[in-house]
């Protein structure tokens, strides 16, 4: 076990330049250096403002679809005006040095953001779907929404029906082909890293054990505990957007 220290950094880089097939897995802590609250930080967390069970949910949106509308719009409010950080950036530069180097590389995330993909990610795997997209509950068209407020909440589709954000809430069924692929990367992995996750969600959580499983080595970057602590093979316990730029230094 290490802790952030210039050992553990090595450590990390070494295993990055030794694989052969590397799977990412990120959490609301690698936006959490560009301003975007995570849900579980008891003092910043969203959800320390917010009940998750009162507005994350299909119940919610069926029982009062402007006020969980509105909570979502808000996001993208404060979404569109955060950038990109460092570590988001560090994450597009290993997926380009590793494909360079002919090694695998998945990117898989929990965050609703898209900013991996602004940072220069690419074919990220959106496990929860994402905050720009809404669709129609009535028809079922789905679009991208970038403009910033909506006029109305709900927003309306254009045959009337209200729609809703493109996430995945609790309860509902993630993306078949988001969980099949990050299922695959997780199995193909010889290296495995978990970053800003706090691994209380399924079925994401349980990609890094599925790796662990098939004989990967497991690295988490966090500053803090998580479920997944106890099966990984190096801690580095820090923000990610200090440690990555190191790691990859
Ligand atoms: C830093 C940092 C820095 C701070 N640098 N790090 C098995 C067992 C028990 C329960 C279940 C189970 N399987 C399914 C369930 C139920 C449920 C579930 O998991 N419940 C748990 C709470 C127990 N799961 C589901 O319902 C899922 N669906 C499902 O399984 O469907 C099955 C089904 C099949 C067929 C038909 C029907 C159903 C869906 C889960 C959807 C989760 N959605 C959310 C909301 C998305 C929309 C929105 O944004 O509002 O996704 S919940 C929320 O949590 C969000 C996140 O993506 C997700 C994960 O959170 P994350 O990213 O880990 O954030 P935090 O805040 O928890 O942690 C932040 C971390 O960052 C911390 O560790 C910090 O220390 C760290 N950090 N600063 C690095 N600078
Ligand atoms: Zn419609």
């Amino acid at each position: 076990r290490e802790t952030w220290n210039d050992p553990a950094v090595q450590s990390c880089a070494g295993l990055i330049d030794n694989a052969q097939s590397i799977a990412v897995l990120t959490g609301a802590g690698v936006s959490a250096e560009s301003g975007i609250p995570t849900f579980r930080d008891a003092l910043t967390g969203l959800w320390a403002r917010f009940d998750p069970t009162q507005l994350a949910t299909p119940e919610a949106f069926a029982a009062d679809p402007a006020l969980v509308t509105r909570w979502y719009d808000e996001r993208r409010v404060a979404c569109a005006r955060c950038r990109a950080n460092a570590g988001h950036l560090a994450l597009a530069e290993l997926e380009r040095r590793s494909k360079a180097a002919g090694c695998r590389f998945r990117l898989i995330t929990q965050n609703v953001d898209r900013l991996h993909q602004l940072a220069g990610s690419s074919d990220v795997v959106e496990l929860h779907g994402s905050l720009w997209d809404w669709r129609c509950t009535h028809c079922g068209e789905q679009r991208e929404e970038r403009a910033v407020p909506f006029a109305e909440y709900p927003p309306r589709c254009h045959c009337g029906g209200p729609r809703r954000p493109g996430v995945v809430w609790f309860g509902e069924p993630l993306p078949s082909e988001a969980i099949a692929a990050a299922w695959a990367a997780a199995e193909d992995c010889d290296l495995f890293l978990s970053i800003g996750t706090s691994g209380q969600v399924e079925p994401a959580a349980s990609l890094a054990r599925v790796a662990a499983q098939t004989g990967a080595r497991l690295v988490e970057i966090n500053p803090q505990p998580t479920t997944q602590s106890d099966v990984v093979d190096l801690v580095m316990r820090g923000p990610s957007g200090a440690l990555l730029p190191l790691v990859l230094a």
